[in-house]
């Protein structure tokens, strides 16, 4: 059978606005294959790739890596997926992650998912965190909220523009914000 075009929703936020907690509880109910740019990248440091060294430094600076770079450890996910239903978290964070993706695959989002949640709310889960993150200290921590401010939000107003972000209180518990997501998701069930 002819391969369909995946369906994919972005899921954006600040670092630490639960991401990765809501996409887990939306694979259980849903059946999306969630891809975390960022688990992808750190996997790939961990393999020895020629990359990884690069990768490493960029994560501990708070830096996004080079598009063609997440874009192709995307692809890859995705084409050995087995389905065609994808939440990607932590992805696009600029504009070049935007603009690239939709060149190199195709693909334009459902809609995306803005995680809004205020700093010190932020700072303190992640400084609560504790899985041994290179970039889970005060200072890559404060340079990773620049770069999201600087660099992601612009493209979440580019999907604010067009009609496609979807904006989530994601200061409430983690059982509050999935409920929130419930009605958004309904639709992928049929
Ligand atoms: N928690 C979750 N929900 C909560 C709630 N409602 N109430 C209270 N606590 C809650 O959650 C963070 C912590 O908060 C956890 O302890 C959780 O239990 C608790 P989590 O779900 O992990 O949040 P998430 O948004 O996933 O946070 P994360 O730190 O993963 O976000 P980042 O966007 O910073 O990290 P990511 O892994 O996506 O990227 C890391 C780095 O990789 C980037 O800085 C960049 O250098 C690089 N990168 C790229 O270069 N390009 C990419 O495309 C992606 C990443
Ligand atoms: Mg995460």
């Amino acid at each position: 059978a002819a391969a369909s075009t995946p369906r994919v929703v972005f899921v954006l936020g600040g670092p630490g606005s639960g991401k990765g907690t809501q996409c887990a509880k939306l694979v259980d109910q849903y059946g999306f294959v969630h891809l975390s740019a960022g688990d992808l990248l750190r996997a790939e440091v961990k393999s020895g790739s020629p990359d990884g060294t690069m990768i490493q430094n960029m994560i501990k600076e708070g830096k996004i890596v080079p598009s063609s770079v997440t874009i192709n450890l995307l692809k890859k996910a995705m084409a050995t997926s087995g389905t065609d239903k994808f939440l990607i978290d932590g992805f696009p964070r600029n504009e070049e992650n935007r603009a690239d993706f939709e060149k190199m695959t195709g693909i334009t989002p459902e809609f995306i998912l803005f995680f809004d949640c205020p700093e010190k709310e932020l700072e303190r889960r992640l400084l609560g965190r504790n899985e041994g993150r290179v970039d889970d200290n005060i200072e890559t921590i404060r340079k990773r909220f620049r770069v999201f401010i600087e660099s992601s939000l612009p493209v979440i107003d580019y999907y604010e523009k067009i009609g496609k972000a979807r904006r989530i209180d994601a200061t409430k518990t983690r059982d509050e914000v999935f409920e929130t997501l419930q009605p958004l998701f309904r639709p992928f069930l049929v």
